[in-house]
């Protein structure tokens, strides 16, 4: 939910850049795992420099004090052309509750930092979610077996033998099932 509040910022400037960072990510995902996430991971930085540069100005704009921290009062006469209205306090307090992530009744920088931290946690995980669904094995699902990482590989124009594919998985095969959970392929792929 608060992702698409961070888009919805980068909207109002008009950043194209961003979108097309979203579609190449995905295109190159799909078209190579492994070259894409190096690139990927490179990309995201950027991104979060971008998003950490927009929330000081976000920051600046919302915090009229300049304590370095955005009061729900701070966000309710900002966003004044709805003032008056009782439900626009209790829209600024649930957004208040839902930024605030240290819990102190202020938003600051750090709190929006971590919930973008969080957020891009969110999006690897789904982008490990995705590469995870190809190598997954159709007859086994939610597991890579030596036949699916074969099938994968040769799709990548790698042709591993079943042994070789299962001496790979062994390498990263925690429980010695011979298999490789989500839980295990999340393991190897932060290696
Ligand atoms: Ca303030
Ligand atoms: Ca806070
Ligand atoms: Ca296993």
């Amino acid at each position: 939910m608060f992702y698409n509040g961070t888009n919805a910022t980068v909207a109002l400037e008009d950043n194209d850049d961003n979108t097309n960072f979203d579609d190449e990510r995905g295109g190159k995902v799909e078209n190579d795992g492994r070259r894409g996430r190096g690139e990927g991971e490179w990309e995201e930085k950027q991104r979060m420099k971008m998003a950490k540069r927009d929330y000081e100005r976000v920051m600046k704009y919302f915090d009229e004090d300049g304590d370095g921290k955005i009061s729900p009062w701070e966000l309710r006469k900002k966003l004044g052309m709805m003032e008056g209205e009782e439900s626009v306090m209790k829209d600024v307090e649930l957004l208040v509750e839902e930024l605030d992530s240290d819990g102190d009744g202020f938003v600051s920088l750090e709190d929006l930092v971590k919930l973008m931290e969080e957020a891009e946690e969110e999006e690897k995980m789904r982008d490990l979610e995705d590469a995870f669904e190809m190598y997954n094995d159709s007859q086994m699902l939610g597991f890579i077996t030596p036949n699916s990482l074969q099938t994968m590989l040769s799709r990548l124009g790698e042709s591993k033998s079943i042994h070789q594919c299962k001496s790979m998985i062994h390498h990263f095969d925690l429980n010695g099932d011979g298999l490789l959970s989500f839980h295990e392929f999340t393991v190897m792929m932060m290696h």
